[in-house]
């Protein structure tokens, strides 16, 4: 009787404590086991990057690389090459290997409802980086990024301002779908005076290389000066392509109105040269702040559930002193 109660009263305590492990138990807590104390050597980041597509890119890889061995946090980085599906099976791995947290800089908007979902029910807090995803918000801890929106708009006051007698403008814009893209495009529409038409509005997926075609095409179509004055670039990459193509074609790129955006070192390069007009800052500097919300959720701390980055709009009359102060 004496070794039975024993054995039974031993079978309790180990049922209660695997209970407490949470063995096989729904979802897990968001926060991590060093909570509240982690420090940013205890933290595993994945970072599933969307690409390589243009110079704004390349500068937010850098601050992720460089910042997270400034602070000693374990980076995992891959490259989707503007592929959301290799983005979606890059994130799966992060969550097998239960990462602390997930940045996520989503290519395009929709489709990420089933992979946030399982990151979840993982307990890996998810921060969405950059561009937007049109998910629930109950799927993700936070985004932080720009106001690609109030981006647009601000490049149509350029024109409203250039242009108050109207006219009319082409649209080369960003990968179709993704956040930059649509939000620049909203805000653009929003705010661009009546008497300026688009006349027409193509992608060149935020690169250099597909913009040049697009404006070689928009070329055959359309007479610069007759029938546009003006160009609005989603990104400063496209910009340069475009570049390229007005010149090839014996245009004078500083005859027409053209606004690009990012800020680039390329971009104020074109402000210098006389090619653009305006460029619309888009900053791609996002390493710190992004670590250092990761290590609030890790410690369970409440964040922020939109962090909007504070930008402005850059004229050529300053861009060459600026140029060399420039980090991207
Ligand atoms: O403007 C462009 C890049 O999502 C804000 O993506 C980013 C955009 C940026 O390719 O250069």
């Amino acid at each position: 009787m004496f070794r039975f109660k024993k054995h039974f009263f031993l079978f309790v305590v180990i049922a209660m404590i695997l209970a407490a492990c949470g063995g096989g138990s729904d979802s897990a807590s968001e926060e991590a086991s060093c909570a509240p104390n982690c420090t940013y050597t205890d933290m595993t980041l994945c970072y599933p990057q969307l690409g390589a597509e243009s110079d704004w890119r390349t500068a937010n890889t850098a601050s992720f690389k460089e910042t997270a061995g400034e602070l000693g946090v374990r980076l995992i980085f891959s490259d989707a090459q503007q592929k959301q599906e290799n983005q979606i099976s890059a994130m799966r791995a992060c969550i097998q290997q239960e990462v602390d947290v997930i940045g996520l800089p989503p290519v395009v908007e929709d489709g990420w409802d089933a992979v946030l979902t399982e990151a979840k029910n993982a307990g890996i807090p998810v921060i969405i980086v950059d561009r937007s995803v049109s998910a629930d918000s109950s799927l993700y801890a936070a985004h932080i990024g720009s106001d690609m929106v109030l981006e647009g708009e601000r490049a149509a006051e350029e024109f409203n301002k250039a242009m108050p007698n109207g006219g009319a403008v082409l649209e080369l814009s960003g990968t179709t779908g993704s956040g930059a893209a649509v939000g620049r495009a909203e805000g653009f529409r929003n705010k661009l005076n009546d008497n300026i038409t688009i006349l027409d509005s193509q992608t060149g997926n935020f690169t250099r290389a597909e913009a040049l075609p697009v404006m070689q095409a928009f070329l055959q179509k359309y007479t610069p000066g007759e029938d546009f004055q003006g160009i609005f670039i989603h990104n400063d990459d496209m910009g340069i392509g475009a570049i390229e193509a007005l010149k090839a074609a014996g245009i004078n790129p500083g005859d027409l109105f053209i606004v690009s955006v990012d800020g680039t070192r390329g971009g104020f390069q074109a402000m210098v040269d006389g090619w653009f007009q305006a460029d619309v800052e888009c900053n791609p500097l996002l390493g710190p702040q992004v670590m250092e919300m990761a290590l609030k959720l890790m410690n369970g701390e409440s964040v922020d559930r939109e962090v909007l980055t504070n930008e402005t709009v850059y004229y050529p009359d300053n861009a060459a002193e600026l140029l060399p102060t420039r980090k991207y």
